[in-house]
């Protein structure tokens, strides 16, 4: 067996369990990928992405030097280019230059709302922390979102409303801990598979019982207890039905409700029309399977709630999770060990990002832009003017590339984000990329929305840089740089830093806002001098097995569960709920409900692991029908379908299974040539501002002789080549910048 020169512990770049990895590398070449047995989060255990995913670092499509596009874009007639000679490769200073004069223009002429940019749950909270302090401090705006915006930001309103605080309350791993645990719109086997092999343990090892509140039969349900499978977007009738039991048959926690929890009164009204019965009629699921359910939880000495985008988006993504939020507060399975409130977070770093300020409504440490307070202490840190910093609240993502028109947004900074594939419509976001002006893109490879960019800052990719991520219970690890940066690449901190002191200079800043830091344990250092949740957090301290925040000083141990004794806003506060229908609800014309999500071997857009060898394992995207469906419109397993909404078509395999229920549909949003995303709808919850990604309506229809020979024609990895890469074989090596062909 290989014998490696040198190993180096790292933290996994996919998902938000934050799996502890062990790089083994030979000639700068990392060929192996294992995990430390006594890592607190995973335990030796890893899912396919982690062990294997990572071989993207050296994908030839991978891009490793500056680019600026051969012909220059306009607003309105933007185009996408995937091909090599489309564009130019410049140096570095000829790059940053072209960035800070294009921004700085753009700025002086149309003011700070001009400017916008895209954060990136994949980056670490360093880079996170640098590139808004960038947008705020420089340009002055908190027109800064990240992709938080489009996966739990319906999680996060209503965690803040009820609570206020938006994190997980528990650790993942006390599910074991639990004897009652409710797992809804949340495919965690697939999605957070380490997670899900400590909930199969808690019910196989430890007897506790399992609830699955979800539209598909995903693996859960043979572990679980009960199965509740509800319609998409019927989350808020079967879980206030749920407390309607509660309440009826004084399953209530008395002594939690009144001492830590407002509003029960007005929310007990509320939910007296919302019977088994009438919940049974809006979700079809079986009414006394919502009282079983309802009863398990609420007689449970340890009740827990975990749950994912099922519940987060749709245009009610805020009432959905709120529902789930007063269960919590009527049986008071919160505040203690194996109990909680614990919406799963995707992104490897999602939380960091949020608690980094990457959102437009705070700065970091969920420090309310609009609250007078807040301001002057980021004033006293960035060496701002008092007064200087923008106390309005931004725009989102979804409203920032709406806003791309003349007198809106101009110039759109993206670090690791591919909206051509996240964002719903895609044939409304193609057009709102088309208007911008400026757009400039800091990735590893050109992807979709890269394509339409101006200038490319190929940024490293996790394994080649130093930082930390925080997971989705709050455990800030390190990332750590195993091998030389490929190519011209730069670690995305060291990018912003040179880039704002160029921007520095041409606003005639006098005062600069600091970016001379030699390591990101500087940087680190910067957040917690503010951010009381991580004055804790050194580098020092991350050592082995990280710390979860709230970290409040250098002695603090970290904090494994919240609130025990109160909720950050005090009183808990129930809200009385009214069920609204999703946005487009099926007809004759489009009869089937879509809903989209993941599958284990691919993540979001497909950037990542469809430049790997994941992608033999999972090549084509297909769309999942109901055995009865398809039976009904004579559609046979791996037959060629045409999918259709009101905004889009696409072709692709149907894929006959059970594991959805009838009239419901599923795809995968991972696939560029069957890209989901032209199907779903723009329709937003009206406070948190998510798509509803879970439910639109689609036809299916049998695909013509030509569009099967497309299908048919896909190959592994045919999404796009960079054309004029090195020969498929030939391992780039780091070193000075590859030749241009
Ligand atoms: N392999 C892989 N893992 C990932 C990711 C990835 O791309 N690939 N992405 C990461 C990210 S960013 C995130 S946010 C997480 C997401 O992880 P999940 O939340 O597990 O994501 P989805 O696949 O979108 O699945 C959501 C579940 O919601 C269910 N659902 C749909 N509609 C409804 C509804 O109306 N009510 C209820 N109760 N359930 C419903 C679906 O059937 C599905 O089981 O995964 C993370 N992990
Ligand atoms: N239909 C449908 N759409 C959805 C969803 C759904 O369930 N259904 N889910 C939504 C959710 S929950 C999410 S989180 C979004 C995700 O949407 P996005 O965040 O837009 O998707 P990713 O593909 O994860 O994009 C990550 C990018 O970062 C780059 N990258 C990786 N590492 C680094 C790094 O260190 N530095 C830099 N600069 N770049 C890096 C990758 O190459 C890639 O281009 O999608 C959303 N869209
Ligand atoms: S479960 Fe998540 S963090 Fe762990 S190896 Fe898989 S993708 Fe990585
Ligand atoms: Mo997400």
């Amino acid at each position: 067996m290989l014998k490696p020169d040198r190993t180096q512990s790292t933290t996994c770049p996919y998902c938000g369990v934050g799996c502890n990895l062990i790089l083994h590398i030979k000639d700068d070449f990392i060929y192996r990928v294992t995990s430390p047995f006594d890592a607190v989060v995973n335990q030796g255990n890893l899912c396919v992405k982690g062990r294997f995913g990572y071989d993207f670092i050296y994908h030839p499509d991978r891009v490793t030097t500056p680019l600026v596009r051969k012909v220059p874009q306009q607003a309105g007639a933007r185009t996408q280019a995937f091909d090599r000679s489309e564009w130019r490769q410049v140096s570095w200073d000829e790059a940053l230059d072209l960035v800070a004069d294009r921004l700085v223009e753009i700025y002086r002429r149309d003011g700070a709302g001009a400017l916008a940019a895209y954060l990136c749950a994949k980056a670490t909270n360093e880079d996170n922390y640098l590139l808004q302090k960038m947008f705020r401090a420089l340009f002055r705006t908190n027109h800064i979102d990240h992709c938080t915006r489009l996966c739990h930001a319906g999680s996060v309103v209503a965690l803040q409303q009820a609570i206020g605080s938006s994190a997980m309350s528990n650790t993942a791993a006390e599910v074991i801990k639990s004897d009652c645990f409710i797992v809804t719109g949340s495919n965690t086997t697939e999605n957070h598979p380490i997670i899900a092999l400590q909930m199969k343990a808690a019910v196989r090892k430890h007897g506790a019982k399992l609830i699955v509140v979800d539209p598909r039969r995903m693996e859960l349900c043979d572990y679980a207890t009960l199965w509740l499978p509800l319609r998409p977007g019927t989350n808020v009738p079967v879980f206030s039905a749920m407390a309607h039991v509660i309440l009826k048959e004084n399953l209530v926690n008395w002594e939690f409700v009144n001492t830590r929890t407002e509003g029960l009164e007005d929310f007990a009204r509320s939910v007296e029309k919302f019977t088994p019965e009438y919940a049974e009629a809006i979700s079809g699921v079986d009414r006394g399977l919502i009282a079983a359910a309802a009863r398990m939880y609420a007689t449970a000495e340890r009740g827990a709630i975990y749950w994912g985008m099922g519940i987060s988006q749709l245009s009610h993504g805020t009432a959905s999770a709120l529902s789930l939020i007063h269960l919590a507060f009527l049986t008071g399975h919160i505040g203690r060990e194996g109990t909680g409130l614990n919406p799963l977070r995707g992104q490897n770093n999602v939380q960091g990002a949020s608690d980094m300020g990457a959102m437009p409504f705070h700065f970091p440490g969920y420090m309310a832009v609009d609250d007078p307070a807040n301001a002057p202490r980021w004033e006293a840190a960035w060496n701002v003017e008092p007064g200087g910093l923008n106390r309005k609240r931004g725009l989102t993502t979804t409203e920032i590339l709406a806003n791309a028109h003349p007198g809106g947004v101009r110039a759109l900074y993206i670090m690791g984000e591919n909206p051509m594939m996240s964002e719903p419509n895609l044939n409304q976001t193609r057009q709102h990329m088309q208007q911008l002006e400026f757009l400039v893109a800091q990735d590893l490879f050109i992807n979709e929305t890269v394509a339409f960019a101006d200038v490319f800052l190929p940024s490293t990719s996790w394994a080649e840089k130093d930082g930390t991520f925080t997971n989705t219970d709050r455990r800030v690890q390190r990332v750590r740089s195993a091998i030389l940066p490929r190519g011209a690449s730069r670690p995305d901190w060291q990018i912003i830093c040179n880039l704002a002191q160029r921007i520095e200079s041409r606003l005639g800043v006098t005062r600069s806002a600091g970016w001379q830091y030699t390591h990101p344990a500087e940087i680190m250092a910067e957040i917690g001098a503010v951010v009381p949740e991580y004055t804790g957090v050194t580098y020092a301290r991350l050592e082995k097995n990280g710390l979860q925040t709230p970290v409040w000083d250098s002695g603090h141990p970290g904090t494994p569960f919240l609130f025990a004794k109160s909720f950050p806003r005090g009183r808990g506060k129930f809200h009385p709920l009214e069920y609204v229908p999703t946005a487009e609800p099926p007809d004759d014309e489009f009869p089937f409900i879509l809903t989209t999500g993941r599958v284990l071997e691919h993540w979001h857009g497909g950037t990542m692991t469809r430049h790997s060898k994941l992608d033999e394992l999972y090549p084509q995207a297909t769309v999942e029908i109901n055995p009865a469906d398809a039976a009904l419109m004579g559609v046979s397993d791996g037959q060629v379908v045409r999918v259709a909404s009101r905004r889009g078509a696409i072709t692709l395999r149907a894929q006959v299974t059970p594991k959805t229920t009838a009239g419901v549909v599923f795809i995968p949003f991972h696939f560029a040539e069957a890209a989901a995303n032209l199907l779903t709808i723009d329709a937003l919850d009206p406070q948190a501002k998510i798509p509803e990604f879970k439910a639109c309506a689609v036809q299916i229809l049998l695909a013509q002789a030509e569009e099967a020979r497309l299908v048919a024609a896909w190959e592994p990895r045919g999404r796009y080549t960079w054309r004029g890469s090195p020969p498929a074989g030939r391992i780039p090596r780091s070193g000075p910048p590859e030749p241009m062909p």
